[in-house]
């Protein structure tokens, strides 16, 4: 992950520089460190940079507190900026998935249309296949035309299982068969995707409230994940589009994707302050192996060198 930080150092440098170059350049932040004006300049720049507002508070407290004690000078800014989001995130981080003890593991993705849901299922099965276990993709956006052929092709690529329902079909049903075939084949990971939807669409919504509902009857401790995909270069809406879906299911993390075009790793502070909710895989790319584990310590260290 550091090396993607590093790609895209040209596009992340507009937000961070502002931060630093502010604590660089103030030979009053130098010598006497940050004053009120700095820290309230300090807020924007965090709330402008998608930290949120929860979290920008809490960092700008943690360095007002550091100043307090003389602690923040020029170089002390970006540790002390560090330390506190490499704390926000710490205390949500789970980068692992969950694994069934035994049967099959199911994860579940959802999102809102065009975040990167079937391409994250097929690099999460390319993964699974690469760990020598068995996978099954389950196509549960039966909304979408084409979106069932689109995921049997993910599945002859990587070498995965695949049952898919008639577009236009119950994506609950569809679910609750691949669980069934999982069971009778002893394939070791579900793999379930389903439709993008807005929270104003109710119908959707409730539909897919009952995917995760059956889900959770037909296989007891399942879904192992509910994973809501995000696309990382919408920033602040992330938060919204977490909410909605935390409403109709249980979120147990995310799957940040398209890092690669985004400077708007912030988002990911504002979602673990917000939502206790840890990210667990990022994606970085658009081919099969264009996807990472979150690391806390190596995305402070790639925005804020600290
Ligand atoms: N650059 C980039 N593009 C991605 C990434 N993940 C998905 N995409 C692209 O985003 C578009 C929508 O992806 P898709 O998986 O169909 O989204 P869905 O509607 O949520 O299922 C496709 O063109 C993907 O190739 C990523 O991590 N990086
Ligand atoms: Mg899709």
């Amino acid at each position: 992950m550091a090396r993607l930080f590093r790609k895209k150092a040209g596009k992340r440098k507009g937000l961070w520089q502002r931060v630093v170059d502010f604590a660089n350049t103030d030979v009053r932040v130098a010598v006497t460190g940050v004053d009120q004006s700095g820290l309230e300049r300090l807020e924007e720049q965090l709330i402008a940079a998608d930290f949120g507002v929860d979290a920008s508070l809490a960092l700008v407290d943690r360095v007002e507190e550091l100043n307090r004690t003389g602690r923040v000078r020029s170089d002390g800014l970006a540790r002390a900026l560090g330390g506190g989001i490499r704390e926000i995130l710490n205390e949500v981080a789970q980068p692992e998935l969950r694994s069934a003890p035994e049967g099959p593991t199911v994860y579940l993705f959802v999102g809102v249309n065009g975040v990167g849901k079937t391409t994250t299922v097929a690099k999460v099965a390319q993964r699974v296949r690469a760990e020598g276990r068995s996978v099954l993709l389950a196509a549960a956006d039966t909304f979408r035309a084409g979106a069932v052929e689109q995921l049997r092709v993910w599945a002859e690529r990587v070498g995965a299982e695949f049952v898919g329902g008639q577009d236009a079909g119950d994506p609950a049903a569809v679910a609750y068969d691949a669980i069934d075939a999982a069971e009778r084949r002893g394939i070791d990971v579900v793999l379930v995707d389903t439709a993008g939807r807005l929270h104003t669409h109710r119908h959707l919504m409730a539909e897919l409230e009952k995917v995760h509902r059956v889900i959770a009857k037909r296989l007891p401790g399942a879904p192992h994940e509910t994973l809501i995909v995000l696309d990382a270069t919408v920033g602040q809406n992330a938060l919204r589009q977490v909410e909605a879906f935390q409403a109709v299911t249980e979120l147990s993390g995310i799957v940040l994707a398209k890092m690669d075009s985004s400077g708007k790793g912030g988002v990911v502070v504002a979602l673990a302050k917000e939502y206790g909710l840890p990210v667990k895989l990022i994606g970085t790319g658009e081919s099969l192996d264009d996807l990472a584990e979150f690391d806390p310590v190596d995305f402070v260290q790639s925005v804020v060198g600290g």
